[in-house]
């Protein structure tokens, strides 16, 4: 199939071509096929709207939707050509900052696959996320270039004006065909401007600010710790949903809506606050195109919920008015209508969307003004319901549910562990593939000593590889036959990165007292932190430092590995996932509204050690306590002591004599020799003053409960068992099961 293809295109023989060459034939070829899937089938249609979309490589993610992967590995194999050779030419579009951005190109997928009618709808930044470098034990940021041909981004024709305060610009609208699993493709729409001047990008990501017409697109999430980035935010959410709503519009006509019936036609779902605007924004347009505004109003909430991603009061969204004055002067008044119309009602300034410091709170537009508020794990709702989001809850209870999170088991299955999917395939049938559940029937297997050991060989093949990997591409030296405890996502304080450090530094100061481990630990992090995240980058920096330390160490070397990768990605993720042991989940209970790793490691036959937080509540429910290891303070504590406010870090630092001993390496002379004075006595004098994350409270159990984890681990066979219960319970998992959740609740779409 491919070779008439390369044919065609490139006017030589499969064996003749070169791999770029090679490359650039499938790219055109998965295009045309994923093409002529498109269906425009439906009257309603869903856009999911979000500043991020994580979709990482598409090649291989494509040939398995369509069904060809297998003929083509085979066609390039009788050639002499390696697919994986091909597959790492592919650049990795880093449009999504974490779990937020990968959960969206999740949910493409599932839509897809179901064979829904939905479409994305996002921006097209050049730049993407910052690529992470390290430079004297510290994070560095660096553009990353992305775009190329060929490449997956079809340019179309469809433009759109969108009018700023001062000025206006022309926007370009970019298509990357999404591919369902042998089903339908849709479409997630990127927008850009042509005026944008890559080149205005200095040293390491530093570009002039001020200059939208050069700069709208260049960056996700432009460093906005003053208020020119800030700023920029507001430019890029107002042109994203701008545009958005006109191509909504402008579709739901050719499908025959008279607007006044636009909810029949069309489901908006907000991803987080970011695309919030869109709700006066609609209300604009509709009332432009001749609706009246309690109308307008009326269909707007008909037609959009919005999707909470976080409790966390320093992300949920508050921009000051005279922002939105100078972005989207059109809107200010729109917003300030439904403001009165809100005061009118309620004499509870905590719902207002405008406060008494003239700040719009995104997230309370969103509440007031859609249909549907969800959260996205069990205990998120459940506290956005009874803590967070309260006062809402109480004005509208129909209006909250629950949606808990899912992965695309096509990328984090099929995709990443091979040799997994297709032992499994021959175990208990193919079924699984389209219907996830039906992973339960490995349940049958759980005695028996061949499957077991087979899960244990595959598992071993894949730390091979993976080793194998970072030193060919890291220059990162692992020892295969540890336990691989891996800690993956971005770095956050509420995440406790910090507390895996510190458990890292009580092992290492063990160790050279003559307490060795039976098998070898490589404790695995990955993490980038925002550029002006200080204490985030401080955690970086300690950790580097001990990487450094413990593996210079001779003594301590054969027991203990430390590992920092570089420019953690979806590329690394698919990579270290499939290799992981023990799948660190240990945020601090409350905080960590669902997390999605954790699902793909499961899926992947790694235990979890983590908090009762997100979604591992689920998991320890689903896999049951012994297949889990689960320790510390339960969320209704955590935010007791919050309310409480009498957390006092130094008072566990004076009882706890390891964790003393691990907090004062921070800053030990060992230490200030490798790292940076600066930065470890910030991060110690943060820890021991503040700790706002309390790492400490739940320091002697996790280092309790990890020893338990790698003790279990010796006993292979139990540990098999262990494993086995996770891939057969990751069903619930899927996320075409969310998917089907949204839409029965939320959008319902004709299938
Ligand atoms: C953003 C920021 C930005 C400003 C500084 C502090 C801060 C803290 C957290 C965030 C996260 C924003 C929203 C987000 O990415 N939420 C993630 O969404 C995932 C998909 O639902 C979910 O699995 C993660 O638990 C949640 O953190």
């Amino acid at each position: 199939m491919l070779n008439e293809y390369v044919k065609k295109i490139v006017g030589k023989e499969i064996d003749g071509c070169g791999d770029r060459e090679l490359y650039a034939a499938l790219l055109q070829m998965t295009n045309e096929m994923a093409a002529a899937k498109k269906k425009n089938t439906g009257k309603k249609k869903l856009y999911y709207i979000s500043a991020e979309f994580l979709i990482g490589k598409l090649l291989s993610n494509n040939l398995i939707n369509l069904g060809i992967y297998d003929e083509i590995k085979e066609e390039l194999k009788k050639a002499g050509k390696k697919l994986s050779r091909l597959e790492e030419l592919e650049p990795e579009p880093s449009l999504g900052n974490g779990g937020l951005g990968r959960l969206a190109a999740c949910f493409l997928d599932s839509i897809a696959t179901l064979g829904l009618p939905g479409d994305g709808i996002g921006l097209n930044y050049h730049f993407g996320l910052f690529k992470q470098v390290f430079h004297k034990n510290l994070q560095k940021e660096q553009p990353n270039p992305w775009l190329e041909e060929p490449g997956w981004l079809l340019r179309s024709e469809k433009k759109y004006k969108v009018s700023f305060g001062k000025f206006s610009v022309d926007s370009t609208l970019y298509e990357i065909l999404v591919t369902g699993y042998n089903n339908r493709t849709n479409t997630l729409h990127l927008f850009d401007i042509d005026t944008l001047k890559e080149d205005i990008v200095k040293k390491g990501i530093d570009f002039d600010k001020e200059d939208i017409r050069k700069n709208l697109t260049l960056f996700l999430y432009p460093d906005d710790s003053d208020d020119a980035g800030r700023l920029l935010r507001v430019y890029q959410q107002y042109f994203m949903v701008s545009c958005g709503a006109q191509l909504i519009l402008d579709e739901a006509v050719e499908r025959g809506s008279d607007l006044h019936d636009l909810a029949d036609y069309v489901a908006i779902q907000i991803n987080d606050t970011h695309p919030s605007m869109v709700i006066p924004e609609l209300i604009r347009l509709l009332t432009a195109r001749g609706i009246d505004m309690d109308e307008a109003i009326e269909i707007t909430k008909q037609t959009c919920a919005y999707t909470n991603h976080t409790i966390l009061s320093e992300a949920l969204e508050k921009w000051p008015l005279t922002f939105i004055e100078r972005v989207a002067p059109q809107l200010v008044p729109i917003i300030r209508e439904l403001d009165l119309c809100v005061k009118d009602q309620y004499d509870d300034e905590s719902v207002y969307i405008i406060d008494d410091e003239e700040r719009v709170h995104m997230a309370h537009m969103d509440i007031h003004y859609g249909h549907s508020v969800n959260g996205v794990a069990y205990l998120h709702t459940e506290i956005l319901k009874n803590n967070e989001l309260n006062h809402f809850y109480k004005i509208y209870p129909e209006k909250f549910n629950n949606k808990t999170n899912g992965i695309t088991f096509r990328r984090w299955l099929l995709h990443c562990n091979k040799p997994l999917a297709a032992f499994l395939e021959k175990t208990i049938g193919n079924g699984f593939k389209k219907d996830a559940e039906e992973l339960e029937k490995l349940l049958h297997y759980s005695e028996d000593e061949k499957v077991l050991q087979k899960l244990l060989d595959i598992k071993k093949k894949n730390k091979h590889k993976l080793v194998k990997y970072l030193k060919e591409t890291q220059g990162l030296k692992i020892n295969e036959d540890s336990i691989f405890d891996i800690q993956i996502k971005r770095l956050h304080e509420y995440k406790r990165q910090q507390l895996n450090a510190l458990y890292a530094v009580h092992k290492y100061l063990e160790i050279k007292r003559g307490k060795t481990p039976k098998t070898p630990i490589t404790l695995i992090f990955g993490a980038k932190a925002a550029p002006a995240y200080t204490i985030a980058k401080d955690i970086i920096h300690l950790i580097l430092c001990l990487q450094k330390i413990v593996n210079k160490d001779k003594k301590v070397k054969p027991y203990l590995n430390i590992v920092m990768v570089e420019n953690y990605n979806v590329t690394l993720a698919e990579k270290l996932i499939p290799a992981c042991d023990i799948s660190e989940q240990i945020s601090l209970a409350s905080k960590e509204a669902s997390g999605t790793g954790n699902m793909k490691f499961m899926l992947n036959g790694a235990v979890t050690l983590g908090t009762e937080d997100g979604a591992n509540v689920e998991i320890h429910q689903l896999v049951g306590d012994d297949n889990i290891y689960v320790f510390g303070e339960d969320s209704d504590t955590v935010i007791a002591r919050y309310e409480r406010g009498d957390y006092c870090s130094r008072d566990y630092y004076k009882k706890d004599a390891d964790l003393k001993e691990a907090v004062d390496f921070i800053v030990s002379k060992k230490m200030l020799k490798t790292g940076r004075k600066k930065c470890l006595t910030r991060l110690y004098n943060e820890l021991l003053n503040k700790d706002w994350f309390m790492t400490f409270p739940d320091f002697q159990e996790y280092v309790q409960t990890k020893e338990l984890a790698y003790h279990d681990y010796d006993d292979r066979k139990s540990w098999a068992r262990k494993m086995l219960v996770n891939i057969a319970k990751a069903g619930f998992f899927s996320s075409d099961r969310t998917i089907a959740q949204y839409n029965k609740d939320i959008w319902k779409l004709d299938q």
